[in-house]
């Protein structure tokens, strides 16, 4: 879910080549959030024409595809409206085709960018091509340029206003998006709106404006345009339809002292770092609202009226912060604002998904292969690193729910064994990157002996998603920081979400299904009330473990993997040694370690293995060891007798998603304790492709 910027500008004069270099300038501010691919729309040099430049790759590869254009950059504008796009794809490899702005005909009558994910896109899809619309490119987002064309050509006897076209489509939206739209029947006008993804608009005028807030504008009935019920293709029917009435209040913010128009700039971003350095008076667009900007007003509408919970009006604010700070939000490291997005990341990985009322998965990727999958002889897994570990962690319930026979193999390890695979067996490769040469190496190891081949990434093209039969995006956006977190959590939830529909055909597992998505369902609460301890864990990390040399983590069954997983990050980013034990194991040699001085983090959740771990417990204090212990809230035992971490409890499948978040953030704090460049460990790089 990359980026989105726009800039407008009214009664300012301005070159192409100025509008062409902060739209490309606006996007590089975006860049941080990690990206594939990049485009733009300016004015052509009619007014029924739109430019698009589109470019795989980076934001200077656009750049240089733009100043290579046979066009003339000094052409001046006294108004005009550009928007810009870095994408991070979902539907559709990375490529100049499926890069944004996408177009809803060979005129560019109408374009749009988009940052989010239309999980009702193949039903629009399927109507318009009914309607004798055919598609150019594999994504989501042409399907909403589509439509919009659809939509008002079928007004095309009335005076529809760009505002309630865009209502229009939004009504038959599903999933997340931030929009702006941009249309050659609409000329110098943009309309911009949002819903689960960041959008916002920084003001820029010669004047101080007269009032620091802009009015929102309700329809005047429920249904903010009267419309008859939609046709039995779920659509609206564009042959008829009332116009609204709109209650419109004049945006008393833009007007000047003799109440004209006065010369202003919009400019819209995904976030403030796009704006910051144009002017520091920004308004946040809510959920559902629709900013309408045209002839130096911005108006903000909203479908219907709400109730009461949206205020009447959006405040100006004035940014206080600058843009270093901006780039990771209000984190210092994007290593901490990505443990930060895991209650929106594991949102997006279940968006659209799962049915927490029919408790039902549905993972579109792996249509077509789940009897295939049903029948395996075998699955095996095979990943590196962290995403080795989110295999680990949900190997247990794979077999649970599916009474497949399971493996977990490193993928260098598996290589070197030259393990047999045959044409039964599933291979399920897991990788953020999808880049990964050891799991790359592998997968073309297994598809050269015929096994089915599922990919579970968070890079749609990637080298994993592409070569395999089918798999799973996780959309968990953009990992930056070298230490993965986000995609950790994303990659175990795909892979429950995996399982439980594999299993779906078995009556025997309906009511254990029933508890993992009830589980799911509240995770995102689970996981902000750990992150609500940050405080705590920094004080634990600076007071308590911050000068030992060496840390064991302990635990067994599903926490096994979070023990492996938590000392992975400690070691990767704060450089102290740290070692996963599977608890059962201690009296098999590990616990000749065990002293006073040796630091000892126990997981001793609630499941069905808690009385073993008690006694891994026993061994540890019985060499005065003092452990510090994860464990569920109101254990009061443990928490009167040892230091607690304490987590909310869940389906013992899917605690390990709550108890690596602490260590998460351990990890992290020992890190910036030790002075070390958090997102950029040494020695480490965030994508291993080579061997
Ligand atoms: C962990 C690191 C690293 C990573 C592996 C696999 O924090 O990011 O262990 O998990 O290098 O990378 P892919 O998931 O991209 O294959
Ligand atoms: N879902 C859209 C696509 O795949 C937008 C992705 C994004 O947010 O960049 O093109």
């Amino acid at each position: 879910m990359c980026g989105i910027f726009g800039y407008l500008n009214f009664l300012v004069e301005r070159d192409r080549r100025f509008v062409l270099d902060t739209l490309i300038k606006g996007l590089s501010r975006l860049e941080y959030r990690g990206y594939d691919s990049a485009g733009l729309a300016v004015d052509g040099d009619t007014e029924d024409q739109t430019f698009i430049f589109k470019q795989v790759g980076k934001v200077a590869a656009l750049k240089k595809l733009v100043d290579t254009q046979e066009i003339d950059f000094e052409k001046s504008y006294i108004s005009h409206c550009g928007m810009a796009h870095t994408r991070w794809a979902t539907h559709g490899q990375p490529s100049q085709l499926n890069s944004h702005p996408h177009r809803s005909d060979n005129h560019n009558e109408f374009t749009l960018v988009h940052n989010g994910i239309i999980t009702n896109y193949k039903e629009i899809k399927t109507l318009l091509e009914k309607k004798g619309f055919s598609f150019e490119t594999e994504t989501d987002t042409e399907c909403v340029a589509k439509l919009t064309k659809y939509l008002y050509d079928s007004q095309k006897n009335s005076d529809i206003t760009f505002t309630d076209l865009v209502k229009m489509v939004v009504k038959e939206l599903e999933g997340s998006f931030a929009f702006i739209f941009k249309s050659t029947h609409f000329p110098n006008e943009i309309v911009a709106t949002r819903r689960g993804s960041p959008l916002l608009i920084g003001v820029k005028t010669a004047k101080k404006l007269k009032v620091d807030f802009v009015d929102v504008e309700f329809g005047n009935a429920p249904d903010a345009i009267n419309i008859p019920d939609k046709d039995p293709t779920g659509f609206m029917d564009p042959t008829e339809g009332g116009r609204p009435q709109m209650n419109r209040s004049l945006s008393r913010a833009f007007m000047s002292e003799d109440g004209m128009p006065q010369p202003i700039e919009f400019f819209l971003a995904s976030d403030a770092s796009a704006i910051v350095e144009h002017t520091k008076r920004v308004l946040y667009l809510e959920d559902d609202d629709i900013a309408h900007i045209a002839d130096g007003e911005l108006h903000i509408h909203r479908l219907r009226r709400d109730d009461g919970n949206s205020p009447a009006t959006r405040s100006i604010q004035t940014l206080e912060i600058e843009l270093a700070e901006i780039m990771k939000g209000s984190f210092d490291h994007f290593m901490q604002k990505e443990i930060y997005e895991q209650p929106e990341s594991v949102v997006n990985t279940m968006r659209g998904r799962v049915n927490f009322e029919t408790h039902k998965v549905t993972l579109g990727g792996l249509r077509g292969y789940l009897s295939i999958i049903r029948r395996a002889r075998r699955i095996v897994f095979i990943a590196c690193g962290t995403s080795f570990h989110s295999c680990l962690a949900t190997r247990a319930i794979f077999e649970e729910l599916t009474e497949i026979p399971s493996q977990v193999d490193l993928a260098s390890d598996f290589l070197d064994r030259r393990t047999p695979i045959f044409r039964d067996d599933v291979c399920v490769f897991v990788s953020q990157s999808g880049e990964t040469a050891d799991t790359i190496m592998a997968m073309r190891y297994c598809l050269e002996r015929g096994a089915v081949c599922v990919g579970i990434t968070n890079t749609v093209g990637s080298s994993i998603s592409r070569e395999t039969h089918c798999g799973v995006h996780i959309n968990a956006g953009p990992e930056i920081g070298v230490a993965s977190t986000k995609a950790y959590t994303s990659q175990y939830i795909a892979l429950v979400m995996m399982a439980i529909q594999l299993s779906e055909d078995r009556l025997s597992t309906t009511k254990r299904r029933e508890e993992i998505i009830d589980g799911l369902y509240r995770l995102p609460g689970h996981v902000k009330e750990v992150l609500a301890q940050d405080a705590n864990l920094q004080k634990l990390a600076e007071e308590t473990l911050s000068k030992e040399k060496s840390l064991l983590l302990m635990g067994r069954g599903y926490q096994n993997a979070t023990c492996l997983e938590g000392a992975l990050k400690i070691k990767e980013i704060s450089y102290m040694h740290s070692e996963g034990i599977l608890a059962g194991e201690l009296k098999h040699g590990p616990l000749a370690l065990i002293d006073e001085n040796m630091p000892v983090i126990l997981i001793m959740t609630k499941d069905s293995l808690y009385p073993k771990v008690q006694s891994a417990l026993q061994q540890v204090t019985a060499r005065k060891g003092q452990p510090i212990i994860i464990c569920n809230t109101g254990d009061d035992n443990l928490i009167r007798d040892y230091k607690t971490i304490q987590v909310p409890q869940t389906a013992d499948c899917l605690q390990g998603l709550i108890n690596i978040i602490p260590l998460q953030l351990l990890s992290y704090y020992l890190a910036v304790l030790g002075n070390i460049d958090v997102d950029f460990p040494r020695n480490l790089a965030k994508s291993v492709t080579v061997e």
